[in-house]
């Protein structure tokens, strides 16, 4: 015990932030809104390998996304927002636990590497695969759970991604509602993944929609959750699989309706699917077919009357893949370079966080947890180190972030932000660069800034040995 909070106290004073348990001046006090009145609804929406440019709020002359501009144009939305890693599982456990996922145990994808595409599985070999066995620590405390002692009402439609076996599904894990899929992929219309059919209601596969684009799925189970929980506090967590590529047999890229792309995009012959402009031209349907499904859930808050006492946070899980545009920033989805893990974002909470305006504060997808345990009005759950704060005071422009730092590790790809330092040691490249003047990371600084070098990388040593030290972790394979 003395070690954990030995360690604790170290990492606080290594970070130069406070954890959610810690009172950062005006982080921890409970919003206002809560004052005589019932907790805000939730709704968190996560689009999946949505590049930083592809939405119009961000900049994009060409993917249209009117109702994600229009929430942008009722909240904030942040140029500088980071998630835990650079693809699907890690990132979403981190945003549920609001913990790195070196600290979590979610430390890389749960599936398939040895054999992967082009190979349809058997039910009993998929059943035994590593996507199928592996999954979240049930020790983690999840969101849902969290605000559960403010009596939400939690569901999930779209993307669980952090286990199959029954104890890892949602319903398991503190959500009272659960319609999607639980791997990391499946073809928009079959629903299958290898061949094999992936679609859940609550615990169990069901066959009740195949053949329906899984957008449409997601909204019309997310507008009948709001339906029903309208007159209690509801945490609505709706990770699409848009605009990520279909995960079937063969990997046919991104997926959308062939009228559709026609009516938004023009000329689109699916003869010609495999071309680069093609599957550009799929990936941007697919993103304005799910701005239009999010577009309808913001005007049934609206109808409800519940919009004024709901939060709604938006943000892509990683960087865009190769159909994305992920400019100014270097590289893509998989890589630690920006492009890989700074994301678009978008919070709209009325009467707290100003219309129209833009935070370029450095915050992460771990401070969420924190900040929605305070608009809940409860403290996060005792005994659990969080690697975020609640950035409320930030969000609403009140207060510069607390954060300093932030690591990423994937296999043997490392990196490191501290200040406007940004650090990669990677396979697809390496360098110091200083993203006050360079965010498309293209001005390699180690030779120039030896003594920077050093001690962004001494920040990351000591960040590793915390995370190796973290209990009650270890090695997930031990579980
Ligand atoms: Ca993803």
């Amino acid at each position: 015990m003395a070690d954990a909070l030995l360690s604790r106290r170290d990492f606080v004073k290594m970070a130069g932030l406070g954890t959610a348990s810690l009172a950062l001046p005006g982080c921890m006090t409970l919003s206002k809104p809560l004052a005589g009145k019932r907790p805000p609804n939730i709704l968190l929406i996560v689009s999946d390998d949505q590049g930083y440019n592809d939405l119009g709020c961000y900049g994009s002359g060409e993917v249209k996304t009117p109702n994600l501009d229009r929430l942008a144009d009722a909240g904030v939305r942040l140029t500088s927002f980071y998630v835990t890693w650079p693809a699907c599982t890690p990132s979403r456990g981190g945003l549920l636990t609001g913990r790195y996922p070196q600290r979590n145990g979610t430390y890389d994808m749960y599936r398939n590497y040895l054999v992967n595409y082009d190979h349809r599985y058997t039910q009993d070999e998929y059943a035994v695969s590593p996507e199928m066995i592996l999954g979240m620590d049930t020790r983690e405390v999840l969101i849902p759970r969290a605000l559960k002692q403010a009596g939400y009402a939690s569901g999930i439609f779209g993307k669980w991604d952090l286990g199959q076996l029954h104890r890892f599904l949602p319903l398991q894990r503190g959500f009272d509602e659960f319609y999607g899929f639980t791997n990391t992929g499946v073809d928009y219309w079959t629903h299958e993944r290898y061949g094999i059919h992936s679609m859940r209601r609550g615990d169990k596969l069901t066959t009740e929609d195949k053949g329906t684009y899984t957008t449409d799925l997601f909204r019309r189970e997310t507008l009948r959750f709001i339906t029903r929980h309208k007159d209690r506090p509801f945490f609505c967590y709706v990770p699409f699989n848009a605009p990520h590529g279909g995960s079937n047999l063969k990997r046919p890229g991104p997926q959308a309706p062939v009228e559709y792309i026609r009516k938004h995009y023009g000329e689109y012959d699916p003869k010609d699917a495999d071309t680069k402009r093609a599957k550009r031209m799929r990936y941007m349907a697919a993103i304005t077919y799910m701005d239009e499904a999010i577009g309808r859930m913001l005007e049934l808050l609206d109808e409800l009357g519940v919009a004024e006492n709901t939060i709604v946070i938006f943000f892509s899980d990683n960087g865009g893949g190769s159909a994305a545009d992920n400019g100014p920033l270097r590289a893509n989805k998989g890589d630690l370079f920006e492009g890989g893990v700074r994301v678009p974002a978008i919070v709209r909470w009325p009467g707290v966080i100003p219309a129209r305006t833009v935070c370029s504060e450095f915050l992460t997808s771990m401070d969420i947890f924190p900040m929605l345990c305070s608009a809940a009005g409860i403290r996060p759950p005792k005994d659990v180190v969080l690697d975020g704060f609640d950035m409320t005071s930030v969000l609403a422009g009140r207060q510069k972030s607390p954060r300093k730092e932030m690591f990423w590790q994937r296999r043997s790809d490392k990196a490191a932000r501290v200040g406007n330092f940004k650090w990669v040691e990677s396979s697809g490249g390496s360098g110091l660069f200083d993203l006050s003047n360079d965010i498309g990371e293209q001005n390699d600084l180690s030779k120039q800034k030896p003594d920077v070098l050093r001690r962004v990388k001494g920040r990351f040593a000591a960040w590793k040995r915390l995370m190796a030290e973290a209990e009650p972790r270890r090695p997930f394979r031990d579980f």
